[in-house]
């Protein structure tokens, strides 16, 4: 029987305070529920994840140099590092393998500086604006992504 591909799911900073404050920006959902969500979608399309979120850019960047040997492929919402972090763009190109971009917001409708996405640059697909759904829509792209690469 094949593997289970694992996905990591990476949060950046300050998304732990979900559902506490910015309702209006981003939702009523917390970052438990979203990952309750996403574990919920990844069973019923045969995918393992690690859900991890972090305050720290080392953090993360040592987290997506580790999957390389452990995930099949990474969705990210790198939130402000983001517009800011050629680090973790480098690593992320590292990788080497599909990774997909997610913000709950749709950057696009905010202020200029949020336009620009380094991790944009490197990431297969992104999807901006959608909240929650965004996360579940990238795992269903991957489970056809990866089953795609198994059958190649
Ligand atoms: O829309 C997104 O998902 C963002 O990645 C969220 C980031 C922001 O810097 C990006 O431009 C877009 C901010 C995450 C902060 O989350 C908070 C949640 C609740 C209260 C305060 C901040």
């Amino acid at each position: 029987m094949a593997k289970t591909p694992r996905i990591l799911i990476l949060n950046g900073p300050n998304l732990n305070l979900l559902g506490e404050r910015e309702p209006a920006v981003y939702g009523r959902d917390r970052l438990s529920d979203i990952e309750k969500a996403c574990a919920r979608r990844a069973k019923s399309l045969g995918l393992a994840i690690d859900f991890r979120q972090s305050n720290h850019e080392g953090e993360l960047i040592d987290w997506v140099q580790a999957a390389r040997k452990s995930h099949a492929a990474i969705v990210i919402n790198p939130a402000g590092y983001s517009h800011s972090s050629v680090s973790l763009m480098d690593a992320l190109i590292a990788f080497e393998r599909p990774v997909i971009e997610v913000h709950l917001s749709n950057i696009f409708r905010r202020e200029p500086f949020r336009h620009h996405s380094y991790v944009s640059r490197v990431a297969l697909g992104v999807i901006s604006g959608l909240g929650k759904q965004g996360y579940l829509a990238a795992l269903d792209a991957l489970a056809g992504i990866l089953k795609t690469e198994v059958e190649a």
